[in-house]
């Protein structure tokens, strides 16, 4: 894809902005597109395309995203890899500067739409491994809470590693939780939760668990950028995940020793 992108630049001074005289009026090209650069995605060598991705997911461009995932595939690159360097660092990126102040809510979702463009491709490669049914798995983000990247990318990652995985979505009350586990019976249960105003809900999950009888039932894992092992531990769950690859791991681990141990 042929594509136009313009230089950021720092803002206007604008008492030192000079007016242009009619002199230098001629040397500005008839579209007035002074800055523009022409960027064709599949001619960049691999690093410089992994920039440029960072700065299209930064600037909310998901045709972009998509391209560009599409060919670092193409190019060999394993779906993990594609979504690591390219998509989820990217992310990091976005979140530093969503945290300083210089990005706002709108430009995080156009970002956050933008990397589900290139999970949606990743998505399916991620699932195929071929790897026989290790397990259930129920996951939702908690009540107030509307983040969902990163239950997605686990959800996908799981899946990958061959677990049957029922998303539930986000914003659920413990009610949404209970009637998933009772339909699907599965072997974890799942919590996400980024912001440190609605982690707590996750214990409410836990707490109404326990006064049922079934809190051993499941195996509880918990995840999300404001959450720690410490958390996790007060909380009553069985584990906290700092991020996918790690979910894969602790519930591969969890789920053969709970076996083992029936
Ligand atoms: C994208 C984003 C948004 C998007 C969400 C879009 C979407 N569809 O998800 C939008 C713009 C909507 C948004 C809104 C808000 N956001 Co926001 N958002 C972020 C941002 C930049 C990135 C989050 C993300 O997707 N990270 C990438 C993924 C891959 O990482 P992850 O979520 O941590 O997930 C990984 C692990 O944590 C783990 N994991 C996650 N869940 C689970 C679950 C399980 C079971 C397991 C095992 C593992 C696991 O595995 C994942 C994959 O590796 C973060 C900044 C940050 N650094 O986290 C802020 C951030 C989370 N948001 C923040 C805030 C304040 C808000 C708002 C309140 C802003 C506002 N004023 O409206 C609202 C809240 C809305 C609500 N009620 O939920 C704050 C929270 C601060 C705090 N102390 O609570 C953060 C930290 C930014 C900041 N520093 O200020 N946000």
């Amino acid at each position: 894809m042929l594509r136009l992108i313009f230089p950021r630049i720092p803002p206007f001074d604008y008492q030192c902005e000079r007016v242009p005289d009619m002199a230098d009026v001629d040397q500005v090209p008839e579209d007035g597109l002074e800055d523009e650069e022409e960027i064709i995605l599949s001619e960049l060598p691999d690093d410089e395309l992994v920039e440029q991705m960072h700065a299209d997911l930064y600037d909310g461009l998901k045709e972009e995203i998509v391209e560009g995932t599409n060919i670092l595939l193409a190019r060999g690159w394993s779906p993990d890899k594609a979504l690591n360097i390219a998509l989820v660092e990217g992310m990091r990126i976005v979140g530093i500067d969503f945290r300083d102040g210089i990005l706002f809510v709108p430009e995080v979702l156009l970002a956050a739409n933008a990397m589900k463009g290139g999970m949606e491709i990743l998505r399916p490669l991620l699932a195929e491994t071929g790897a026989e049914q290790v397990g259930r798995m129920v996951i939702g983000t908690v009540k107030g809470d509307i983040h969902d990247i990163g239950k997605n990318l686990v959800s996908m990652m799981m899946e990958g590693a061959g677990f049957e995985v029922f998303d539930i979505g986000i914003n659920n009350p413990v009610e949404n939780y209970l009637e998933a586990i009772e339909k699907h019976k599965p072997d974890i249960l799942g919590m996400s939760a980024l912001l440190t105003t609605t982690m707590p809900y996750m214990k409410v999950v836990i707490d109404t668990l326990k006064e049922k009888g079934m809190r051993d039932d499941y195996i509880v894992l918990v995840g999300g950028a404001p959450l720690n092992e410490e958390f996790a531990t007060a909380i009553g769950a069985d584990a906290y995940c700092r991020d996918a690859a790690v979910a894969v791991e602790t519930a591969t681990e969890l789920v053969s020793s709970k076996r083992a141990a029936r």
